[in-house]
């Protein structure tokens, strides 16, 4: 192995981040992208899809806390969650350490992803053994167009709106999503760089703006994404996540988290001016 050898990530025209390998574990190219994962010497092992940072052992708690956990302490019933991507496991592992959680259904299009992390990456992909996940190897929208099930809480784990997940940010996508989510239930979806990608995020919201009665985003910070702070929507028809959090539930669950905690989750809801005058319109 070279003695310097470095990965760089290209967000876009004009940003390149880059990390020191120490070795390269895994690289594939599947019917979707090429998937990589490496060991850095600074964020521990990382997932690539085509050149992506998908997850960094270093900081990859921040992100599947925050995607799941702010929906499941105002859902504090939710029994039946669908996760559509989030092939590296690591949004099923912290959505099943809710015990009233009864199935969790994780619709990933790319095997490779399951199968690399499943090896490489064992600390997020703990979960794929628990009795109440159920994995399927599939398209997410081919999925949700045919889905006859409701679902307390869907989480959309995506990828970058580039490939295979350019249609998760489409407004069908987001019909069959609302038409399979309870009235009672909660949409959490990828949300991008509020630095870098205000066109998207202003997309995405407009569409969950358009279809569900509350729509939100909210913040988390993180060392891998580029810019550090990054985005996820949120949607619901009745369940807000600021009146319907209750901040006694997370000390009462007595679960141990890295970030989230009840003052991050009322924090992350509160958004910097900038964002107000980028997305306030499509915002509750
Ligand atoms: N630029 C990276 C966007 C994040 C994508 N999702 C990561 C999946 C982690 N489970």
């Amino acid at each position: 192995m070279p003695q310097n050898l470095w990965i760089e990530e290209k967000s876009n025209e004009n940003l390149k981040q880059g990390y020191r390998v120490k070795k390269v574990l895994f690289s594939g190219q599947s019917p979707f992208q090429k998937v990589e994962i490496v060991e850095t010497y600074g964020h521990g092992k990382m997932l690539l899809n085509d050149g992506l940072v998908m997850t960094s052992q270093r900081d990859e708690s921040i992100y599947h806390e925050m995607i799941s956990h702010p929906a499941l302490f105002c859902l504090p019933q939710a029994s039946k969650v669908l996760i559509i991507g989030g092939g590296d496991g690591g949004t099923a592992r912290e959505v099943l350490r809710h015990s009233h959680i009864r199935e969790c259904i994780m619709v990933e299009i790319d095997e490779m992803v399951v199968e690399a992390s499943r090896e490489f990456l064992p600390e997020t992909s703990c979960s794929f053994q628990d009795p109440r996940f159920k994995l399927i190897i599939d398209d997410g929208v081919k999925y949700l167009k045919n889905c006859q099930e409701v679902f307390d809480l869907i989480i959309i784990d995506s990828t970058d709106p580039i490939g295979p997940a350019t249609p998760l940010f489409n407004e069908s996508f987001y019909q069959d999503v609302k038409r399979c989510l309870k009235d009672e239930g909660i949409v959490i979806a990828q949300g991008e760089s509020p630095f870098y990608e205000v066109p998207m995020q202003r997309k995405l919201l407009s569409i969950i703006h358009e279809l569900f009665n509350i729509s939100c985003i909210y913040n988390f910070h993180n060392l891998t994404y580029p810019g550090g702070l990054w985005s996820f929507a949120y949607g619901s028809q009745r369940i807000h996540p600021q009146d319907h959090f209750e901040a006694k539930r997370v000390e009462d669950s007595q679960l141990d988290f890295h970030y989230y905690n009840s003052d991050t989750h009322r924090a992350s809801f509160m958004l910097p001016e900038f964002m107000k005058k980028n997305l306030g319109e499509f915002l509750s």
